[in-house]
């Protein structure tokens, strides 16, 4: 068959099919939301990393919906960015046109790929119904004390001019350019996520997420439990304000042994300190241009100025200087650390190199010592009998800390979503109107990043000015946009009620004068029945990169709106399920990049061998979550395998029996049993070898088939082969695409009463005595597979503990019934 042929055919008549992969929100029928993560449609069209996703989704989702499930399989577009943005400018046109441009180009080859996606809920972050609701939220997390501005010092690069994330910089030089990387101190739009941070690791016990997703998860937020404590500072010079300072600890019952305190640079007793002390602002400087990873290293050398004061232990009275030092971040705890140098690492290099006491606590047996009422506890016992006593005495407690941070919301970019806030001289901080939602992005000439760091909306009047929505008066609006995490926070809940976003478009929202028209609380709490009826959503599909921030971010928002009320009291959870899919590699078993030139575009195997051997190959080539590289033999193994196929269902056609053989049946049968519980568990690769080995035991025996028989073949086949499958089931003289598709037709059913003749269960013995049972197949039961019988028997994790340093001396098989090993006494 001419699969271009093919391909055109159906991918015409599905499409003028409009309603068959469409998720209906009224149906009876058991839902399933199966999601893959949208992607960001780059200018380069889709990459071999979002076919083998989007395949991945789209054969559960094919599968599911053959099982008669009322499946939801949406699409849309993550669509914000820099990349866009900095394609624009270099090519002198609009971002909005170029993701337009983009997007379709993306959409066009998903359709040929025959992802089965519900089009009709397609979305765009970038659209501004869209981000209205993004702006939406928000504002909400502003009204909650969720959203705040800080002055925040950033990684700045001066050459691509942007903020860069700590990750971002390596070795003090931007990632993206080598440029040696500035520290800036800017004002910035901070969400508060941290405040979820136990409602994040909690939230987790409701979810099935795999082990490596949830351990992601919860090693981000990175939980310490312990205790602060509070320091007097001993009064020396008049001029320090600061009476007392507070230390974070994991390990408080350590507290006699410690010598020093050291404070971060950017702690308000150094700021103090700086203002008059010229050392002091000599090293708050140096340590400004440092990133926290550089800081914290462990083997870096230390570096530190004391500040001239002490502090005073509060268990002995010990007087112990303060000093100030980079390895403690102002961000993290108290941003000041109780140091002690015998049980720490750094505090002990630190102590070293200063020349600083060091005092030990911990006996070598683990237990306390000079420690007054801790000595001879235990780790745990003596934590908790000083924080007890620390809370007596009121000057500490049990704490946690998070290494989660709280959210920097604020991009210097133009394409983004506008952040919806008015600053007003006279009231502050002002969210905008609800009923003046979406805050549109101006469409203009120039919106390239400025030279002062400040977006380029600040450079456009007509945006920059207008009225605080509080008291009317002259006023400026904000002109940072949203990072591009923000749309994907909740596009989950858009395909949920797509339609309302572009219906939301002329609503105006409830006021006064005008009672009818919903607000947008409204639109949510109405939403609430179709959200209640998908979510939640059942399974996640995404990458690895995207199992920390996305995942918590995206929680987070949900977990926000959930608490607002405007979401499914029942499902405390947005994702069921999330599973991460794989990555491929490229033939020299490097990660794919341009620079190596091992980059695979999916377009171009789809153009060489056909689409339907396109996705097949990338299910077969390896695990679903698997590191797999490039194989030109796999992919011509599935060619030859759906040519195999198609000969043999359109040759058995032509010489049907009208009588089924066991055989046949129980190969079918298992076949059946097999591929369906392998792509219930995204077994992918080895629901493929079973279709393989099915089709070679057939044609081995050239067996004749049943019209029913082949059918079941070919159903089995669709969700990885669409349009060959399609192709054939109209051959077979079934359906026409439209009404009776094969895609819509039934799955095929086990017969467990087949399956269970197909195996028999041997006992397994040792001089006589039973220890073990082994299932084999029948087949291979017989008299003939003796020794692969046997070893299959010895080979048991049970077997092998008997037989461990035993030597057999004579291995007995009866045919069907039982393995006896004879071994030495
Ligand atoms: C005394 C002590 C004794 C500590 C000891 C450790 C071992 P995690 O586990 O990551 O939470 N620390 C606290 N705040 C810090 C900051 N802002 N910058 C750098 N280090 C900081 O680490 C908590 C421990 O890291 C705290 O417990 C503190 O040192 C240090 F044998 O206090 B510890
Ligand atoms: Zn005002």
């Amino acid at each position: 068959m001419e699969f271009k042929e093919i391909e055109s055919k159906w991918q015409k008549v599905w499409e003028e099919n409009k309603d068959l992969y469409v998720a209906d929100d009224k149906s009876e029928r058991e839902k399933k939301y199966v999601l893959v993560e949208f992607p960001y449609p780059s200018g380069s069209g889709l990459h071999i990393g979002h076919a083998f996703s989007f395949t991945g989704g789209d054969v559960y989702a094919r599968f599911n919906r053959m099982q008669g499930k009322n499946v939801l399989f949406p699409m849309g577009w993550d669509a914000f960015g820099l990349p866009t943005e900095n394609y624009a400018i270099k090519t002198k046109q609009k971002p909005q046109k170029v993701t337009k441009d983009n997007t379709d180009m993306f959409r066009s080859q998903m359709k040929r790929l025959a992802f089965s996606f519900d089009w009709s809920r397609e979305v765009n972050t970038t659209d501004p119904n869209y981000y209205k609701w993004t702006q939406w939220i928000f504002i909400k997390l502003f009204e909650k004390g969720l959203a705040y501005k800080q002055e925040m010092p950033i990684n700045w690069c001066p050459s691509c001019k942007i903020g860069l994330a700590n990750e971002e910089v390596v070795n003090g030089k931007c990632e993206r350019c080598g440029t040696e990387v500035e520290r800036r101190t800017i004002s910035q739009w901070v969400v508060r996520i941290t405040e979820y941070a136990d409602r994040l690791t909690e939230g987790l016990k409701n979810t099935d997420f795999i082990d490596k997703v949830k351990q992601a998860q919860v090693n981000w937020i990175g939980k310490s439990e312990g205790a602060r404590i509070k320091f007097k500072i001993k009064s020396l010079k008049s001029k320090v304000q600061i009476k007392e300072l507070e230390v974070f600890t994991t390990r408080p019952d350590t507290l006699y042994g410690v010598t020093f305190i050291v404070i971060s640079p950017e702690h308000e007793l150094a700021m103090e300190l700086g203002k008059e002390n010229k050392d002091t602002s000599e090293y708050q400087k140096i340590s400004r241009s440092k990133s926290d990873l550089e800081r914290t290293e462990l083997n870096r050398e230390k570096t530190g100025v004391f500040s001239g004061l002490y502090a005073i232990n509060p268990v002995n009275g010990k007087e112990i200087p303060i000093w100030i030092s980079d390895f403690v971040l102002a961000s993290y705890g108290t941003g000041a650390i109780m140091a002690v140098p015998a049980h720490d690492e750094r505090d002990n290099a630190f102590a070293k190199k200063f020349g600083l006491e060091i005092i030990g606590v911990i006996d070598k047996g683990g237990k306390m010592k000079d420690s007054e009422m801790l000595n001879s506890l235990g780790k745990e016992e003596a934590i908790k009998k000083m924080i007890e006593l620390l809370k007596g005495k009121g000057i500490g407690g049990g704490a946690n800390s998070y290494h989660l941070r709280d959210w920097i919301f604020s991009r210097q970019h133009y394409w983004g979503e506008p952040i919806p806030m008015v600053d007003c001289p006279k009231c502050g901080w002002v969210p905008e109107k609800e009923e003046n939602l979406p805050i549109v992005l101006p469409e203009v000439e120039a919106y390239e990043p400025t030279d002062d760091g400040k977006s380029p909306l600040s450079k456009i009047e007509s945006f920059v000015n207008c009225k605080c929505p509080k008291c009317g008066g002259d006023a400026k609006r904000e002109t940072d946009t949203m990072p591009n995490w923000a749309g994907s926070d909740w596009y989950y809940l858009a395909y949920c009620f797509a339609d309302r976003l572009e219906k939301s478009k002329d609503q105006k929202p409830k006021t006064k004068e005008n009672e009818a028209n919903d607000t947008f609380v409204d639109i949510f709490s109405d939403s609430c029945e179709i959200l209640k009826k998908w979510l939640p959503v059942d399974v996640y599909i995404g990458g690895d990169e995207h199992n920390t921030l996305h995942l918590l971010y995206s929680r987070f928002i949900y977990q926000f709106l959930y608490d607002l009320g405007v979401l499914p009291k029942e499902h405390p959870e947005p994702y069921q399920m999330r599973t991460s899919h794989g990555v491929i590699l490229g033939p020299d078993n490097q990660r794919m990049s341009k620079s190596k030139g091992n980059v695979i575009v999916p377009e171009s195997v789809a153009d060489k061998y056909g689409v339907d051997v396109a996705r097949m190959y990338l299910m077969f080539m390896g695990p679903f979550d698997g590191t797999m590289a490039w194989n030109e033999n796999t992919l011509m193994g599935v060619k030859r395998f759906l040519e195999r196929f198609e000969k043999a269902v359109i040759g058995y056609q032509l010489r049907v029996t009208s009588d089924s053989r066991t055989e046949v049946k129980l190969i079918i049968n298992k076949t059946i049993d097999g591929v369906t519980r392998d792509i219930e568990k995204f077994g992918y690769n080895t629901a493929i070898a079973k279709m393989m080995e099915c089709l070679n035991r057939l044609t081995v025996n050239s067996y004749e088939l049943t019209v029913e028989e082949v059918k079941i073949l070919v159903k089995l086949l669709a969700p990885f082969a669409p349009y060959t499958a399609e192709e054939l089931w109209s051959i077979l003289g079934e359906g026409n695409g439209r009404d009776r598709s094969v895609h819509l037709s039934e799955w095929p059913k086990v017969d467990l009463s087949l399956l269970v003749e197909e195996t028999v269960t041997l006992a397994v013995a040792i001089n006589g005595k039973v220890r073990d049972e082994i299932v084999v197949e029948s087949q291979k039961s017989k008299a003939e597979n003796q020794k692969e019988v046997i070893e299959m028997a010895k080979a048991t994790e049970k077997m092998k503990k008997w037989l461990e340093g035993k030597k057999v001396l004579k291995e007995i098989y009866v045919p069907g019934k039982m393995v006896n090993l004879v071994v030495a006494q």
